[in-house]
């Protein structure tokens, strides 16, 4: 597929998009957390057992991301997104602000924002920059120690399926970039689209993840797999 008017791209980028910036991926060897792993601190029961503990963990990711650049993948695909003629969306389960700052905008994130906090009280998400803690007060009802990561936990209900599913039922070409695969809804995409016949359905990844319901799969770090196929796309 290359520049045609009326085809449909959906992208789905993981945290071996980010990695060349600098933020580690969660099941790599840098992937745990004072030797926890993924699952045991981003849930809601974590949260309730441990939130000092928790909010470290996402205080520390929040001022990490004031380090960090997006890199060249992240700017090819805001470069897709500006150029390419027909429908195009972005879905990502990262939780950095890297897409968004290298100009990405029809952009879901499906995991939530490191940047904005929720209220358990009035239920608001806002922009949250600072660390979180039990002092912590929120914006709109002015509540203290209601404030909790704008993040979807294990067992929460990814957001902005809805689109994402509209999206993929019309794709004619998807893309997995730098995502192990081993979490759903996300994992499932590619199976989705797979019924759809027709659909190129291309993985770009450091190290493959087999999932047979890729038609295509191209192996290397994202700066270099996502500037080739962004400029083979817009050729
Ligand atoms: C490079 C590279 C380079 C490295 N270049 N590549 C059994 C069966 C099916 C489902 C379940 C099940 N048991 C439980 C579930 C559900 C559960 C789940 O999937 N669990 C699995 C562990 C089995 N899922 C949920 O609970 C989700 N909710 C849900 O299902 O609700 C029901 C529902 C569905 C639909 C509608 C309504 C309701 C919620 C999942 C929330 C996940 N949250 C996390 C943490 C929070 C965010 C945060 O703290 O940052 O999100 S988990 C963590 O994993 C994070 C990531 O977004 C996510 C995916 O990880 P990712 O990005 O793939 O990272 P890695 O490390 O796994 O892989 C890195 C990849 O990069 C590798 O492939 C490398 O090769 C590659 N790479 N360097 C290119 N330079």
């Amino acid at each position: 597929m290359t520049k045609k008017a009326g085809q449909s791209i959906v992208i789905l980028t993981g945290s071996g998009i980010s990695a060349e910036s600098g933020l580690p991926t969660f099941r790599g060897s840098d992937g745990l957390w004072q030797g926890r792993r993924v699952e045991e601190v981003a849930t809601p029961e974590a949260f309730e057992r441990e939130p000092l503990l928790v909010q470290q963990f996402y205080n520390l990711r929040r001022a990490a991301l004031q380090r960090v650049e997006p890199n060249a993948a992240h700017l090819a695909l805001a470069a897709l997104e500006r150029e390419w003629p027909g429908e195009y969306l972005l879905i990502t389960q990262n939780v950095d602000d890297l897409h968004f700052r290298a100009g990405s905008r029809r952009l879901l994130s499906i995991h939530g924002e490191l940047r904005r906090a929720r209220c358990l009280s009035c239920g608001a998400d806002t922009p949250w920059m600072e660390d979180l803690t039990p002092d912590s007060s929120c914006p709109r009802c002015h509540e203290v120690g209601k404030l909790r990561p704008h993040i979807v936990w294990f067992g929460e209900a990814p957001m902005h399926m809805d689109q994402c599913l509209d999206a993929l039922s019309q794709a004619d070409l998807f893309v997995a970039i730098g995502t192990s695969g081993k979490v759903y809804p996300a994992a499932s995409f590619v199976d989705f689209v797979a019924s759809r016949p027709g659909t190129r359905r291309l993985e770009l990844n450091q190290e493959a993840t087999g999932n047979p319901r890729f038609n295509e799969v191209r192996i290397g770090p994202a700066t270099e797999t996502v500037q080739a196929l962004v400029a083979e796309l817009l050729a």
